[in-house]
């Protein structure tokens, strides 16, 4: 491998870290449902969803977190299925997923709505013996009943179609090397591939040249660790990966509202691509502003797309919003029909949205 240097290009990232040792497996699993969906004339979009981690250690005990239940990816994975779109849905290991989601263990654990009926044949329903339970069925509680079958129904209609292929990652190394794979095996969709990248990833990161082997000892007082940036990978997937024909959509989280829109319009400036949703951390559920190109394709200009007035901005700001009080609805099935309109339009090869 090259020489580690401290400030990472994709190219040198991908030069001195090491692959996951499941990559090529999982890609052979892209390829193939790539090659089905392709051949059934559908659309795909890559779901990215959930935290990475970063590892201290080699022999990882102690590791960094980025902020992200995996709620977002999993919702709209379910629309987009909805939507008739064939889904890769890429996540961090054991947060949320399509359907099962609805059945979180820490807020519907779903032993909460299963009950044991006996046999009225066996034994009394008052005595819970080995026999008893050999003679009862699990019955789903009435009121429950109607939801899960819409679940289920859904969950089984998906697994029929086969639109659904999981991939899981849970280090922010295993998702820049999945996410090239899995981004270059999409390509050859040209325009019908969407990317959702929703996924909240690591800025910073420890190389593998700079990690502790055994585990961090604590004897030594405070503990100093200097990270490296982690490589800005979007320009390379709208340029080389997708094959610049891909309908790229990212999401910027902000803290600070009054750095959402700019943000989020630095972003689509700097990386070119198609959409970047911004979305503040409290108000990410019921709450997102679309940043789009408002004329055509993005400016190859010399402009930087900074000191513009609102009319001769090259950016169109467009706000989704639901009741945060009706727990029936749920944004990201705004989101997702807004992104179908517009993907519409990219596939039939419009230089404008
Ligand atoms: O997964 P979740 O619903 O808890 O959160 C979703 C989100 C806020 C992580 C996502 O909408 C998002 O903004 N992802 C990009 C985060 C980033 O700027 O890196």
């Amino acid at each position: 491998m090259p020489e580690y240097s401290s400030t990472f290009s994709a190219e040198s990232y991908f030069s001195t870290q090491p692959p996951p040792p499941s990559l090529e497996h999982d890609i052979a699993g892209v390829k193939e449902f790539v090659r089905r969906q392709k051949e059934r004339g559908r659309n795909v979009v890559l779901v990215t969803s959930g935290g990475t981690t970063v590892p201290l250690e080699l022999n990882v005990v102690r590791f960094l977190d980025n902020f992200s239940a995996g709620t977002r990816g999993a919702t709209s994975a379910e629309y987009f299925l909805k939507a008739g779109y064939a889904v890769i849905f890429m996540h961090r290991q054991f947060s949320l997923q399509p359907f099962s989601r609805h059945y979180s263990h820490s807020t519907n654990p779903f032993l909460d709505f299963l009950e044991i009926e006996l046999d009225i044949e066996g034994p009394s329903a008052s005595v819970v013996s080995d026999e008893a339970s050999a003679a009862s069925q699990i019955c789903v509680t009435p009121n429950k009943r109607e939801a899960l079958l819409e679940v289920l129904t859904a969950y089984k209609a998906v697994h029929a179609a086969g639109t659904l292929h999981t991939l899981t990652f849970v280090t922010v190394n295993d998702y820049l090397w999945l996410l090239r794979a899995v981004s270059q095996e999409l390509s050859v969709l040209r325009r019908k591939a969407m990317y959702y990248l929703a996924a909240a990833v690591s800025d910073f990161f420890l190389p593998r040249q700079k990690m502790s082997e055994h585990k961090i000892q604590s004897g030594k007082g405070s503990l100093h660790i200097e990270m490296d940036q982690v490589p800005k990978i979007l320009k390379p997937m709208v340029d080389d990966w997708t094959g610049k024909d891909g309908f790229v959509v990212s999401f910027k989280l902000e803290t600070d509202p009054s750095l959402l829109v700019p943000k989020a319009q630095t972003s689509l400036q700097r990386y070119g691509h198609q959409v970047v949703i911004g979305n503040d951390l409290n108000r990410r559920k019921f709450e997102v502003v679309f940043i789009s190109w408002k004329y055509a394709l993005p400016p190859s200009s010399t402009s930087d797309g900074t000191n513009t007035t609102e009319s001769n901005s090259p950016f169109a700001e467009s706000w989704l919003r639901i009741d945060p009080h009706d727990h029936s609805k749920e944004i990201e099935e705004k989101i997702v029909a807004e992104l179908v309109k517009k993907h519409e339009v990219w596939v039939a090869g419009a230089e404008t949205l």
